[in-house]
């Protein structure tokens, strides 16, 4: 397969490339580098070490045998986002290329704005280069779960059924209703309403991946050299719960939940979402076709999530607290989360570990490393506010 994989530099894109490239797959990615950048910004660092994309390249030619063709560009670049895609004539393009932070977006004017600019009109030059281009190939879109926000009801992937008890006449499609809790989980909306209109007037086809929370420090390819780790975030912009509370732990820092900490969310190991996007490439949706997975192995509250990390960390001798914090952001911290998650599974997709097993896993990567961490301990603790 021809597949192109827009954010090939990033936590999951850089895995998602070696996975691909390792099955036999011709892979090209493009990034600019510009995650690098930000995290480096706010003063935090991968807790991982990770290569430069030289470095990275080399080494995957070396140890898998894989020859990725990276190139390096922002995807507003409206004309090289053509160039490319004519050239590489993808049969599946991978999606990851967005800015992935809520707090950032939360920030102030400039980083919502920039947020909005390079998800929205990056993903809107990647429809308009499938359309002129490649409008067989089938494009895997990286949204999230939080577009849903907590609706207190079955969040479905189907289209809905009746509004107000009067029924969708036959032929007519009406999405899921979307209420998302920040302006970065916002751009993810307006993508889903973008694509799905470019399906439904070119004929385009795509899954759109409703994502949860994914944690972990390695993959299968990843794990083989220090020069192919994937970074590893922890701090409060660019760091997410399970990988943030991992690294508390280590640290001897009370893991920080926010408020209640009954704020509940759908979550996956890196390893599963790397085996989730495969098996969605095994089913590509037909010409026109809009198709939404919701795309977590389990859902728990994030009380319960720290309660996980200090059991196993306690395990292990780290001697774990946890303590709430008043909450940064505005968010129901109590709330009921009906998920129906019914297409990963009917494509045959199995979860491969459970979270416990993860976080024992995690530590034992992340100890090592415990110096490098506790040199930017300081941008552990949350300082972005929703509430202006
Ligand atoms: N939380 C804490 N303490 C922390 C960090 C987070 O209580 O130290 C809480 C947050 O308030 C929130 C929940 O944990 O209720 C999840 O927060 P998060 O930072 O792990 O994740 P979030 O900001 O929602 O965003 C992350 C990724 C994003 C992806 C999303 C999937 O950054 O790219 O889209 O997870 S989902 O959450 O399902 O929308």
């Amino acid at each position: 397969m021809r597949i192109l994989i827009l954010g090939n530099d990033g936590y999951l894109g850089h895995p998602l490339s070696l996975h691909f490239a390792n099955k036999g797959n011709e892979v090209s990615g493009i990034d600019d580098l510009s995650r690098r950048k930000r995290v480096m910004e706010r003063g935090a660092i991968s807790g991982i070490p990770i290569a430069s994309p030289e470095e990275r390249k080399k080494a995957a030619k070396e140890i898998l045998g894989a020859d990725i063709d990276s190139r390096i560009f922002d995807l507003r670049n409206t004309q090289k986002v053509m160039e490319a895609i004519k050239e590489i004539k993808p049969e599946v393009i991978v999606h990851f290329g967005e800015i992935p932070s809520a707090p950032y977006s939360m920030r102030d004017v400039y980083t919502a704005i920039e947020t909005h600019d390079i998800n929205v009109n990056g993903t809107l030059n990647v429809l308009w280069a499938m359309e002129k281009y490649c409008p067989e190939a089938h494009l895997i879109k990286l949204g999230t779960m939080g577009e849903y926000g907590t609706p207190g009801v079955t969040i479905s992937e189907n289209w809905v059924k009746s509004i107000n008890g009067e029924k969708i006449p036959k032929g007519n499609k009406v999405m899921f209703p979307r209420d998302a809790g920040s302006f970065y989980h916002q751009t993810k909306v307006h993508d889903t309403h973008n694509i799905r209109f470019a399906c439904k007037i070119w004929g385009l086809r795509s899954t759109d991946i409703m994502q949860g929370v994914v944690y972990g420090t390695r993959t299968e390819q990843t794990a083989k050299h220090s020069d192919l780790a994937t970074r590893f975030d922890f701090d409060s912009v660019w760091g997410t719960a399970v990988n943030r509370f991992v690294v508390q732990a280590i640290l001897g820092i009370p893991l920080t939940v926010y408020g209640l900490g009954g704020q509940t969310r759908g979550y996956l190991n890196i390893i599963d979402t790397m085996r989730c996007i495969e098996t969605i490439t095994e089913h590509p949706p037909e010409e026109g076709d809009y198709i939404t997975v919701n795309q977590f192995t389990q859902v728990k509250s994030i009380q319960e999530i720290a309660e996980l990390v200090q059991k196993v960390g306690n395990k292990m001798g780290l001697g774990v607290e946890i303590k709430s914090i008043p909450n940064p952001r505005i968010e129901a911290e109590r709330h009921k989360y009906p998920v129906e998650q019914n297409r990963l599974r009917s494509y045959g997709f199995e979860k491969s570990k459970t979270m416990e097993e993860s976080i024992k896993y995690m530590i034992e990567d992340l100890l090592p490393y415990k110096e490098r961490l506790n040199k930017h301990k300081q941008s552990v603790m949350p300082y972005i506010t929703w509430k202006k």
